[in-house]
């Protein structure tokens, strides 16, 4: 097997409480999830990245662990997840993990015992600070709302978490901690697992002064510089590199928050010390502004392309990308970078596809992202169910800095849930996802966008995504070739080419919804094409959203 098997594999992302629910408790779970293996099977990805399936109160739906060696009750046995590890290993799939580690729930027993007292043996597997003039110890706010510090009574001092004070970050400076974690990853990999998608794995090393950080809007200050890319991070991570991912052959990427161009040629270096690719978050921070995410604005193109163009380019021959457009943290990509309004829903998403699947790196789809599924667009406050959402709205609304309309309108553009509405099966009731209540309201749109309906048109998103995952194993260039950006004035067009040997190989996408002239293709007359969601093309013009794709030999 070739060593570097993920630069030639296509990835897709399980949220595994909105995927499939086998037991009609209305939470998908880890049986739902192998029950539909051969549709992944049928759509060719080669690897499925699961998000956190272990022992958690559910403050953050288990980003918050309290046993990271048990399976959380409402999704199943171990003996479940080792029967679904085997079910995805007999057909050939690979099984990447989430590893979170820069916290755990305050419900784990690490913490528990920290909590305790000043001498307690865990109290340094935690961040304590002493309060500063009767009030926390600077003015870092969390990412779900609040202080970044929380005070525990117990031992008058306080505690850092940088998400939900449910999630106390751990102090990877304590050598025992990194012992604790690296001990838990090796008994993953001796089960058998393939990898790990390491959640905000920058974070694990905070600068040691905690400073005040920079007010955006007047609330809280941003931790960002001190703790993203800390002064250890590299360090910790080759010696996790060192001491558990070089014994065994899996897939790594980082989860990299704040994380620069320069800092991701150390994380993904081809060397492969660390990591083999992180996710940075400048394209899906690209409307980002002094209310953090929380903005209806539509991004710019040429924003967009200048961030693409500058990590394609940037890491060539120095460190591996990933490629991605959503998460079960971001909107749904048809909505923030497509179109899904019915004329053009499918036909974007197919642009979208080919836009990203062309260019260099290893590409991942989220699930429901292969059928075009949409942004939820709730109306009611109630509906969401997301930490981050429901405290946003309370903190901007409560301060001012957003009106509830504003506020609303912002979640129904950028909220997770609309990620993490379920998986759209088929025409059924709720879609399919469950016999019961789901734990989160299914999109009223699965009457017409569901799986069962894609397999029946020859024509739909899910085929057209079967072709470009197909395409990368045919043919190299979609994986080594060189890329370079084209049109790089254009205003709706986003264009690039790749190199590799005689072959071009050239990628338009109509980022519109109008027909727009491009003369790109004039002299390819002799290419082929090699995907296209048009069935025809007109000379000099891309019609609204249509990407085309031309490999030319000379
Ligand atoms: O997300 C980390 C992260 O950076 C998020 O704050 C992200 O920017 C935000 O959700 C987008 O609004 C990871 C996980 O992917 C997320 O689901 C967890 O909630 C978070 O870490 C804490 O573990
Ligand atoms: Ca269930």
């Amino acid at each position: 097997m070739n060593k570097t098997w993920w630069k030639n594999s296509v990835i897709y992302q399980i949220y595994p409480r909105s995927f499939a629910d086998s037991n009609g408790d209305g939470i998908g779970d880890i049986k739902g999830i192998t029950q539909h293996l051969d549709y992944l099977k049928e759509l060719g990805v080669d690897v499925i990245w699961l998000s956190p399936v272990y022992q958690s109160p559910n403050d953050d739906n288990g980003y918050d662990i309290s046993d990271y060696q048990a399976i959380m009750e409402d999704f199943g046995t171990m003996e479940d997840f080792d029967k679904m590890l085997s079910e995805m290993h007999k057909r050939g799939i690979k099984l990447v993990m989430d590893l979170v580690v820069n916290h755990t729930s305050d419900e784990h027993p690490w913490f528990v015992e920290s909590r305790k007292s000043k001498d307690n043996p865990y109290r340094d597997y935690y961040i304590w600070k002493e309060g500063k003039n009767g009030k926390e110890p600077n003015n870092w706010g969390a990412c779900f709302g609040g202080s970044a510090w929380e005070y525990d009574k117990e031992t008058e001092m306080y505690y850092l978490h940088c998400f939900s004070k449910k999630q106390p970050d751990l102090n990877w400076e304590n050598e025992k901690v990194r012992k604790e974690v690296f001990d838990m990853m090796t008994w993953w990999c001796e089960k058998g697992v393939d990898g790990f998608r390491m959640d905000v794995i920058s974070m694990i090393s905070k600068a040691p002064a905690y400073p005040d950080g920079v007010s955006h809007n007047g609330l809280y200050g941003d931790f960002g510089p001190f703790v993203c890319n800390g002064p250890h991070v590299h360090e910790y991570l080759q010696e996790m590199n060192q001491k558990v991912l070089s014994k065994y052959d899996l897939i790594t990427v980082g989860e990299a928050s704040g994380v620069t161009v320069e800092e991701a040629k150390k994380y993904a270096n081809l060397d492969g010390t660390e990591l083999n690719m992180v996710f940075q978050f400048e394209h899906t921070d690209i409307t980002s502004g002094k209310n953090g995410k929380w903005t209806d604005e539509r991004f710019k193109l040429r924003d967009l392309r200048k961030i693409l163009n500058k990590w394609q380019t940037e890491l060539e021959g120095k460190a591996w990308n990933s490629l991605y457009w959503d998460n079960h943290d971001q909107p749904r990509a048809v909505s923030r970078f497509g179109n899904d309004g019915p004329m053009y829903r499918e036909l974007s998403a197919k642009m979208l596809a080919t836009c990203l699947h062309l260019m260099k790196g290893t590409p991942y789809i989220y699930q429901g992202e292969e059928i075009g599924m949409t942004n939820a667009y709730f109306n009611k406050l109630e509906d969401y169910r997301d930490i981050e959402s429901i405290h946003a709205f309370e903190e901007m609304t409560e301060n001012g800095l957003l009106t509830e309309e504003e506020m609303m309108s912002a979640l129904k553009a950028v909220s997770r849930d609309n990620a993490r509405t379920p998986m759209q099966w088929d025409d059924s009731e709720n879609a399919g996802f469950t016999i019961g209540t789901p734990w989160i309201k299914v999109n009223p749109n699965y009457l017409q966008i569901n799986a069962k309906a894609a397999l029946e048109d020859k024509d739909s998103v899910f085929y057209y995504y079967q072709k470009l995952i197909q395409m990368r194993k045919e043919y190299e260039i979609i994986v080594d070739g060189i890329f370079e950006g084209l049109l790089e004035d254009d205003e709706n067009i986003y264009a690039y080419r790749r190199k590799l040997g005689n072959q071009t190989l050239i990628v338009a996408c109509n980022f519109s919804d109008k027909k727009v002239p491009c003369t790109l293709f004039e002299g390819a007359a002799g290419g082929k094409e090699m995907i296209a969601n048009y069935k025809n093309h007109e000379t000099g013009i891309l019609k609204p959203y249509e990407a085309r794709v031309v490999l030319i030999e000379n």
